[in-house]
């Protein structure tokens, strides 16, 4: 039997190579899996469901349909409660298959592990989500360890997976799937969190969507490869909480495809140990607000549309390059786009005069990419600099500046009333055949940033 990593595709690093088998055997409504394991299954192989809508032991027969799931039986979490019942596990626990088609039921796992072991290889060991509406697990306080994670398997539907909300997950998983053929999220959330998986797909199917998010300071490492949009779209998410993929990194892969990385906040890193490959065919986008780093240890291809959008919106500025790259930036038809957005609400964030923020660098760039930085105004201009292991902007005074010493002030005011009525002068900001008060209270709201 194929085992189901084989399920996943052997990604191709370049967009000419065809995607690698993928996935060509659904699995089949979680129900209906249910119903036929439930019809022929044995003694060694029951499907139990969780039956109890108020919450209670794991370990109370009376709780389940079919008697308490053990290490041959799979565990089915298919009613809808009323409110938010909670699952006790006492003491350690394994079973083969944990499904869940309902949402909101959490296993509390009272500091025990709970052990999920797959023993089919085609099939998820642990299952989230059906083809109809979105079904939510909620994880929390101890271990969880499976061979394979599946959330949102199924087109038309999706689920959630929350670990370590409200009680630290200590997840340890073979391979991760999330959004196959539908719509699916996992969250890491507790800060004492960690999250261990060897592979990561996100977003498999085009009718897959998938998003990984970690949220705190979590230890979450991807111990292979980690594939964001393969044909539909993945996404990982970082709020303050670095991710570390120790295999390579592949977004954007199918034509249809995007994979996103949106890092937030310094500690929000991505670290790559191997490379990455910017598509595919798809579409690559990163972003990164205030301050987190995206790291890559080994080359970085980019084959189709890449955009990395540098965010500076709370005065962050990043003290190590935001995209940094050990070995050479592969971009021979020119994809990459990396822009520098100034941005943000009250007060709208003006870097200082004389800032430098630090956009690329790489070991051995073999082309710089053309960097797109804010219009120039009254009050700054953004001037790309190049050194050749650094690609960077340098705030500069803009047009305001009249006397070009890279400052607004005095001098300049007497610049512009020098220019007082006359017809051309730089000191006609708004163009229009005279320098008068118009002008002056341009130049005194850039005066003022
Ligand atoms: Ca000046
Ligand atoms: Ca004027």
């Amino acid at each position: 039997m194929a085992p189901f990593a084989a399920r996943r595709t052997a990604h191709r690093p370049l967009a000419h190579r065809p995607l690698a088998h993928r996935l060509v055997v659904h699995v089949g409504p979680a129900a209906a899996i249910a119903i036929a394991l439930a019809m022929f299954s044995s003694a060694h192989a029951d499907v139990t469901n969780w039956i109890d809508t108020a919450g209670g032991a794991f370990s109370d027969p009376s709780n389940w349909s079919n008697g308490v799931p053990g290490s041959g039986d799979t565990a089915v979490f298919a009613i809808t409660p009323t409110s938010f019942p909670q699952v006790i596990i006492a003491g350690p626990t394994t079973i083969d298959r944990l499904l869940a088609t309902a949402s909101h039921p959490t296993l509390v796992l009272s500091g025990q592990t709970l052990s999920v072991l797959g023993a089919s290889p085609e099939l998820p060991a642990v299952e989230i989500g059906d083809d109809v509406g979105n079904n939510t697990l909620f994880i929390r306080q101890g271990a969880l360890v499976a061979p394979s994670v599946s959330v949102g398997p199924l087109a038309g539907g999706g689920g959630t997976l929350y670990l370590g909300q409200l009680g630290a997950v200590t997840a340890t998983i073979g391979s991760t799937l999330v959004g196959d053929q539908g719509s699916g999220s996992l969250f890491v959330l507790s800060p004492a969190s960690s999250f261990t998986t060897g592979e990561l797909w996100l977003g498999l199917a085009t009718s897959g969507s998938g998003v990984f998010s970690s949220v705190g300071n979590s230890n979450t490492v991807v111990t292979g490869d980690a594939h964001v949009g393969i044909d539909g779209i993945g996404r990982i998410w970082t709020t303050n909480h670095d991710v570390h993929i120790e295999g390579d990194l592949y977004t954007g892969a199918g034509p249809a495809s995007e994979g996103e990385l949106r890092l937030q906040q310094d500690g929000g890193d991505l670290v790559v140990d191997g490379s990455a490959f910017f598509g595919g065919e798809g579409l690559t986008t990163v972003s990164m607000t205030d301050g987190p780093h995206l790291v890559i240890g080994g080359d970085l291809t980019v084959a189709s549309t890449a955009t990395v959008d540098l965010k500076l919106w709370n005065h962050t500025v990043p003290a190590e390059p935001a995209l940094s790259v050990a070995g050479s930036i592969v971009d021979p038809e020119g994809h990459l786009q990396p822009r520098l957005k100034i941005s943000g609400s009250t007060p709208v964030f003006t870097p200082p005069i004389g800032s430098v923020y630090a956009v690329i660098a790489s070991g051995t760039p073999t082309k710089w990419p053309e960097l797109q930085v804010p219009a120039i105004s009254l009050a700054r201009r953004y001037v790309p600099v190049e050194t050749p292991t650094l690609l960077a902007v340098e705030v500069q005074a803009g047009l305001a500046d009249l006397n070009g010493d890279n400052a607004i002030d005095q001098a300049d005011l007497d610049v512009l009333l020098g220019a007082w009525g006359r017809g051309s002068s730089p000191a006609d900001f708004n163009g229009d055949g005279t320098v008068d008060g118009a002008d002056l209270g341009m130049f005194l709201s850039a005066l003022g940033v």
